[in-house]
């Protein structure tokens, strides 16, 4: 029998990768502020059958409890998913408002499984490790608003699981985009292909609580552990080093001061700046 997928944010990019390809012997419930389009043609098998597209703002309790009635498993990927001063006053909100209001349908719902869209900025003050892989459940380290708004998703994820008994997976995103764009992104890209292979794996995967995973391509430069996605039944195939000889930076020397995963996120402010916890400069 065909269970149903929630998908939040489904008129985003990840959304419509995941629309080209769709988990197996999955309906999804496409939900955006405005009514998710259909992606078009692209990779991939195209809609899945039945697929339902509705307009839910997720700061909206009530509407988002109705989205979740009926529905075996969420995919949450709505939100402010930058650090721009043009969407800050929306972060806190709609990125953790959101989540909370999510979680609280779902749990109301009892819909067992819920994946967050999560980002490597909850974690990306972290150096970049100079040997060996970062694990999966690396400890929070936001590098901006924006990854604060993250780290609280995760922690939202932590207590519903503990509290509620819902089967909660952190997916920690790296740069999900159809190619790399830059040096950094040959460690930190994920591929669209990946993205989807991580949503099926992560919904059909035996989980308890809340586990963290990276959502990382099997790139030759990547800084993250691919542990956990094994773990999971996650097995990326798409490296970003095809990319490199066509990247200009690409073989440029690594930053002998050791810069942090989340790359330019993380600025430093000048002595005596006023704290606006902006992250990018
Ligand atoms: C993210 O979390 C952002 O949503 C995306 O726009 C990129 O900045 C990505 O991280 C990244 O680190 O490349």
């Amino acid at each position: 029998m065909r269970r149903t997928l929630l998908v939040t944010g489904a008129a985003g990019l990840l959304g419509g990768f995941l629309q080209r390809r769709p988990p197996e012997g999955w309906t999804l419930r496409l939900t955006d502020v405005t009514v998710p389009p259909a992606a078009g043609a692209g990779r991939g098998p195209g809609e899945a059958p039945g697929t339902e597209r509705r307009e839910l703002d997720v700061t909206d309790p009530a509407a988002t409890a109705a989205a979740c009635e009926g529905v075996d498993a969420i995919l949450h990927l709505g939100g402010v998913s930058n650090n721009v001063a043009a969407t800050r006053d929306l972060l806190i909100p709609v990125n953790v408002g959101g989540t909370r209001n999510l979680l609280d349908a779902a749990a109301g719902a009892g819909v067992r499984r819920v994946l967050l869209a999560g980002s490597n900025h909850a974690v990306g003050f972290h150096p970049r490790p100079p040997a060996g892989l970062l694990p999966d459940d690396v400890e929070c380290r936001p590098d901006s608003l924006y990854g604060v708004t993250k780290a609280a998703m995760e922690a939202l994820g932590g207590f519903y699981a503990d509290r509620y008994g819902i089967e909660v997976v952190l997916l920690r995103i790296g740069s999900c985009f159809e190619r790399p764009t830059s040096p950094r992104m040959l460690s930190t890209w994920l591929s669209p292909a990946d993205f989807c292979r991580l949503v099926e794996a992560t919904l059909r995967a035996p989980v308890t609580g809340c586990r963290p995973v990276w959502g990382v391509s099997a790139n030759t430069r990547r800084w993250w552990s691919a542990e956990g996605g094994d773990a999971l039944g996650y097995h990326p195939r798409d490296d970003a080093e095809v990319f490199a000889p066509a990247l200009a930076g690409a073989d440029a020397a690594p930053d002998p001061r050791g810069e942090t995963v989340g790359g330019s996120f993380p600025a430093a402010p000048a002595a005596g700046t006023p704290c606006t916890a902006e992250g990018p400069r």
